[in-house]
């Protein structure tokens, strides 16, 4: 399809309009909205991601194609959302300490939401004490954290460490997830399990919960 093409240009060049219209247009061709996300937006921000990487796009352009994204990532978000899936339980998601990125996490909230779970967001840049906080108040089934940095990772077991001091560990499932994580290091920080994208969370979540 040309569009998601121009979608991919479009993300790259950090087109915030260009991006909401194209999505409009695709959902009136009758395209799954979770199809535009996943290829569309989220295959354009792995392509933004290479370049990123190599030097040849920086921070102010990232954050056009991550706020173009999420323009996009809002028109979806009620299609996702309104799935009339049957109430699943509550997770607690949120960014590490040190760490601001949160398209991921975001998506991550999208599916859940859509898979009829109750999602408390508590964004991004979070202590131990904030996700303490937020388990006390809502008292969630799952916990869930991002981290897109390798310097921020290790934060996940400083959280998961104060929760076993404290004896709260086994009253939640915790999922992990991010870019440079994997299954290994889901385990050794001692989480239920690591999660590689959004779907998966989806269906690891409904297991966990079984
Ligand atoms: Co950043 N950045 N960034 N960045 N950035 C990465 C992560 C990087 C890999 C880019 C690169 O060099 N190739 C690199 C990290 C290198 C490393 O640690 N090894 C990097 C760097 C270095 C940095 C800065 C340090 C750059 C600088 O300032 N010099 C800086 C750090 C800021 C900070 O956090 N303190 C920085 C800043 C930024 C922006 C602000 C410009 C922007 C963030 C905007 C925002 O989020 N609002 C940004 C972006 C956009 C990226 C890339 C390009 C894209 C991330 C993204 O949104 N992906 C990223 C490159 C990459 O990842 N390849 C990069 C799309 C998203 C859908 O995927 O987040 O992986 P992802 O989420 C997936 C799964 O991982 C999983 O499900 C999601 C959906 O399928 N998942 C979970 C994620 N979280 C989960 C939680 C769960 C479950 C599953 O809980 C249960």
């Amino acid at each position: 399809e040309d569009l998601i093409a121009q979608m991919h240009d479009d993300l790259y060049d950090g087109l915030k309009e260009e991006i909401e219209e194209a999505v409009r247009i695709l959902l009136d061709r009758g395209w799954e909205p979770y199809r535009i996300l996943t290829e569309g937006l989220v295959e354009g921000m792995r392509i933004v991601g290479i370049d990123f990487r190599d030097g040849i796009l920086f921070v102010p352009e990232v954050l056009l194609s991550a706020n173009a994204m999420k323009a996009g990532m809002s028109i979806l978000r009620p299609l996702l959302a309104q799935t009339g899936a049957p109430k699943m339980g509550k997770m607690v998601i949120g960014t590490v300490k040190g760490d601001i990125h949160d398209i991921g996490k975001n998506l991550v909230s999208m599916m859940m939401e859509g898979a009829g779970f109750e999602v408390i967001d508590i964004g991004i840049n979070n202590s131990v004490e904030a996700y303490l906080e937020a388990l006390e108040e809502h008292r969630p089934e799952i916990l869930g954290m991002s981290a897109l940095l390798t310097t921020t990772m290790p934060y996940m077991k400083v959280v998961i460490d104060t929760l076993k001091e404290k004896g709260l560990r086994d009253q939640y499932i915790v999922l992990v997830g991010g870019a440079p994580l994997n299954e290994e290091f889901g385990a050794a920080v001692g989480a239920d399990a690591y999660c590689r994208d959004a779907a998966v969370t989806v269906e690891i979540a409904k297991d966990l919960m079984a």
